[in-house]
């Protein structure tokens, strides 16, 4: 929360005096003038002074509030900008205070006011801020969008896998029975999320039953779910992290059981071990006494889960490759071999920098593609949770090395991780791929080429440093003898380097030493690093650019600079794509042109600059814009106040599978600042969806069925958070049956603003009979009128998203559904209904309606 100024705070009541009957006229003059000023003020731009106006008539007059109201909004968003643009956070929060004291249930200014907290990371006070906009009308679709999209960092959605995965529920609850049978009667539930552990303690019949939640809103929530399943009074719910807790402070005495599902899936990257052996130094009661048979479980602490082992194998995975390194040594014309190793942030390799992450995680199940085990699983190690002398001899312990048998030739592309979560001595829960599990596999992907045959032995070396459980492929023995991975032999067969030509440019770069720009090695995110990759979208745009190059050449040939001064010269190119981009550079490449480029972090422009030498590219060519703009905020713009852009790059499509943020909005102004005959790439882009039955995307969605969970009323209550667009799907490993062909959904046109609509209703016709359950959807985007991509491919970089239906819909084959879908600010939604008899039975194509 932003200093003092705590937003909705109250501040002391002035006392209001009564009026005497002379004072009236006084009064009525001072709020029209104060009008009137507020109202000039305004015209001249003057917001805080127009601001403080406002609230002296408003005040004064509280009956011309509702007439006030809208000009007041106006100028409190207005002046709040010009705040925020000053980094005068405290004055923007107070006046937001002082407005709220005018209009207390303005669900306009609460959701304004939750996008300022949003924007400077207050992400629970936001949400809080947009849930109360929303409750105050729940159809403002303004909160709503803004609602969905912090919903996600609230209530992360594995806790809706977790609820639905009945037999994962079962086995906790088994555990905890038995545990609390056998005398332990006191417990703490350390990460309690809805609070499930906790009350299974409690229905056992223990005694005292405390927990303790780090996130803010899952501690709300399960004080909400407590209540509602009447246990308030009998658990005690901390907001705290587990290591913060004292005794008396927090809970009375040492507990006898402690029950946690703090595992990720590489199961210490919650911090299991930091926090379970505070717990044995802090919470629990000792250890068993194993000499002593008649130690008694109440007078001694146990943990559930009681232990774990892990797992590994190697796999080739090309879908875990393309994300994190780069497989191809050109790119839209560009030779990208001179860039030498990119890496992708993860990495786990234990000289690498302690803030990487040393693994993804990825549902080998699932993941596009497939993948190809090259070793048998091998086991990792056993922690066993109750012992907390094993526990702090981890973090101390030295690296291990493993070795794997290979059972398999091929490219080791990753090696995965799972474990079996021994609950107690019968019941245990497996996250391996081969289970039908909720769980994610840990990732931990091999920075380098490392070819393996069958027969050989791999040699993985396992450490526990800071927490995780780090593993890497430092070698194979083929033959007797050991070759180490990533030293000079193994290096030169990466893809990249695959040809002489390739090779001899890059050692040539290596020798290179420029004061300006570091050579590598280069780090970048894993969708960028897929984004290089994805050669199809590069030369679509290469030939689209080529194309308009050539075109907007010869007009400025054909017209001469004699008639038009201002049209010689090389063209100007704008790339303000997100993260980094090499689309300013194959422009350049194309010349003449004067490429800017948007990459702001040291290293992508590092890296731009390596390419463009390498590339023969004239320095002068290609330009960081940052460097030319005075604002960040205000990316579009002229490149000079007699210039007008050829080509404006706007990256339209988040990674995730949604249309960015304010895209037609940048779009409009991207239009004015286009020269005649100039474009926005991409030029349109089509919504394609069809309708598809799944039960996994419900399942993910929310806690599925009137049941309780476990006996206890948690569904209604977790489910405040669902959102109606899942992202990040793989829609081609999607466990679904398809009901409809593809459809096309929407339009947007970047190019001719008044071709957009924001509603449009499709007719599908139904290929499968079943219950849609679900519109997934994605992009055709084109970047010009015949040159298209599509985000819907194995080597997209784009994930696709999914519309759930609020309620599935039963279908037969041969019906029509009629999708209403609605654009708004950059959202997508999508209403289905079943078209009745209606239709004649030849009339067997969609029909879109448009409406403005
Ligand atoms: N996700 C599994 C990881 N916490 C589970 O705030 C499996 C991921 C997953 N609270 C797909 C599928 C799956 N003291 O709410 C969280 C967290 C809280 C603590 C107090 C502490 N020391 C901690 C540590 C964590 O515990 C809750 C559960 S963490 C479990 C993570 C379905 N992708």
């Amino acid at each position: 929360m932003p200093n003092s100024s705590t937003p909705g705070a109250t501040r002391p009541k002035r006392r209001r005096r009564r009026r005497g009957p002379r004072e009236e006229p006084a009064r009525n003059e001072l709020v029209s003038s104060s009008l009137e000023s507020a109202q000039q003020c305004l015209f001249n731009q003057d917001y805080g002074t127009a601001f403080v106006h406002y609230l002296l008539a408003l005040n004064l007059a509280p009956v011309l509030k509702d007439l006030a109201k809208d000009s007041f909004r106006f100028t409190l968003f207005k002046w709040a900008d010009e705040l925020d643009s000053l980094g005068r956070i405290q004055d923007l929060f107070d006046s937001y205070e002082q407005a709220l004291e005018l209009f207390p249930t303005d669900e306009v200014i609460i959701n304004s006011m939750g996008e300022h907290l949003f924007r400077m990371g207050f992400r629970d006070e936001a949400a809080a801020h947009f849930y109360k906009a929303l409750k105050l009308r729940p159809d403002f679709p303004e909160a709503k969008e803004n609602f969905y999209r912090v919903a996600n960092w609230l209530v992360e959605r594995w806790h809706f896998l977790m609820l639905n995965d009945h037999r994962r529920n079962r086995k906790y609850q088994l555990a905890i029975q038995r545990a609390v049978q056998e005398g332990c009667s006191t417990v703490l539930d350390i990460g309690t999320g809805t609070g499930i552990l906790g009350m299974c303690a409690k229905k056992a019949g223990a005694s005292e039953v405390y927990a303790c939640e780090l996130s803010k809103t899952m501690y709300e929530l399960a004080c909400e779910v407590v209540s509602a399943n009447s246990m308030a009074d009998s658990i005690k719910i901390l907001h705290m992290k587990s290591m913060e807790m004292q005794i008396p402070k927090d809970i009375p005495s040492r507990v006898s059981l402690v029950v946690t599902e703090t595992v990720d899936a590489g199961l210490l990257g919650e911090g299991i071990i930091e926090s379970l052996i505070h717990a044995w130094k802090h919470l629990l009661l000792p250890p068993p006494n194993t000499d002593d048979p008649q130690s008694s479980p109440s007078q001694s602490g146990r943990v559930i889960p009681a232990g774990a082992t892990v797992f590994a194998m190697a796999v080739q995975c090309p879908e875990i490759r393309r994300h994190h390194r780069v497989g191809v040594s050109a790119v839209g014309g560009l030779n990208l071999a001179a860039a030498g190793l990119i890496h992708s942030p993860v990495r786990s390799s234990p000289d690498v920098d302690e803030a990487a992450e040393p693994y993804t995680t990825e549902r080998l199940s699932r993941v596009p593609g497939g993948f190809t085990a090259l070793t048998q699983p091998c086991k990792v190690m056993h922690i066993d949770f109750n012992n907390p002398q094993e526990l702090e001899r981890l973090c101390l312990r030295d690296t291990s090395i493993l070795q794997v048998k290979v059972i398999q030739d091929g490219l080791v592309d990753a090696l995965a991780v799972w474990f079996q979560l021994h609950l107690d001595q019968e019941n245990s829960i497996s996250t391996g791929p081969d289970e039908d599990t909720c769980w994610e596999q840990a990732v931990y992907p091999a920075p380098f080429d490392c070819r393996v045959k069958c027969n050989d032995e791999l040699l993985v070396e396992v450490s526990c440093k800071d927490a995780y459980l780090r593993l890497a492929c430092t070698g194979r023995v083929r033959n007797g003898q050991t070759v180490s991975i990533g030293s000079q032999s193994e290096d030169t067969s990466s893809l990249v380097h695959s040809n002489p030509e390739t090779e001899l440019c890059s050692a040539l770069a290596g020798l290179q030493t420029h004061q300006d720009a570091p050579n590598g090695p280069f780090t970048l995110e894993c969708s960028e690093i897929a984004l290089l990759n994805n050669t199809p979208y590069h030369e679509c745009f290469q030939t689209a650019m080529a194309k308009l190059l050539s075109s907007l050449s010869s007009t400025q040939k054909s017209q001469g600079p004699k008639d038009n001064p201002s049209s010689s010269g090389p063209l100007y190119v704008l790339d303000v794509s997100e993260g980094f981009s090499v689309l300013s550079l194959i422009s350049a490449q194309l010349g003449p042109v004067r490429a800017y480029s948007s990459v702001e972090k040291q290293q992508h422009q590092a890296l731009l600059r390596l390419l463009t030498r390498e590339n023969r590219v004239q320095k002068e060519a290609l330009e960081f814009w940052l460097g030319v703009v005075e604002d960040d905020s205000a990316l579009l713009q002229r490149p000079d106040s007699d210039k007008l852009w050829s080509a404006i790059m706007l990256d339209c499509v988040e990674i995730c599978g949604l249309i960015r943020q304010n895209v037609m909005e940048k779009a409009t102004l991207a239009r004015c600042l286009l020269e005649e005959g100039g474009r926005i790439f991409p030029e349109r882009i089509v919504i394609n969806g069809m309708l598809v039955e799944s039960d996994t995307l419900l399942q993910e969605s929310a806690v599925q069925g009137t049941e309780p969970t476990l006996g206890f009323n948690i569904a209604p209550f977790i489910n405040q958070f669902t959102v109606p667009v899942h992202v990040f799907l793989d829609l081609s490993t999607l466990e679904c049956t398809h009901l409809s062909d593809p459809a096309e959904l929407f339009i947007l046109d970047l190019m001719n603003g008044s071709a957009n609509c924001s509603s449009r209703e499709v007719r599908i016709r139904v290929r499968t009979s079943g219950r849609v359950t679900a519109v997934p959807f994605w992009y055709l985007i084109y970047l010009d009128s015949d040159v298209s991509v599509s985000t819907y491919r194995p080597d997209s970089h784009w994930k696709q998203a999914a519309v759930i239906l609020q309620r599935p819909l039963e279908v037969n084959e041969g019906d029509w559904v009629r999708l209403s879908v609605q654009f708004h600010k950059s959202s997508i939604s999508i209403q289905a209904h079943r078209e009745e008899e209606e239709i004649t039975a030849d009339e067997d194509r969609p029909v879109t309606i448009n409406k403005a």
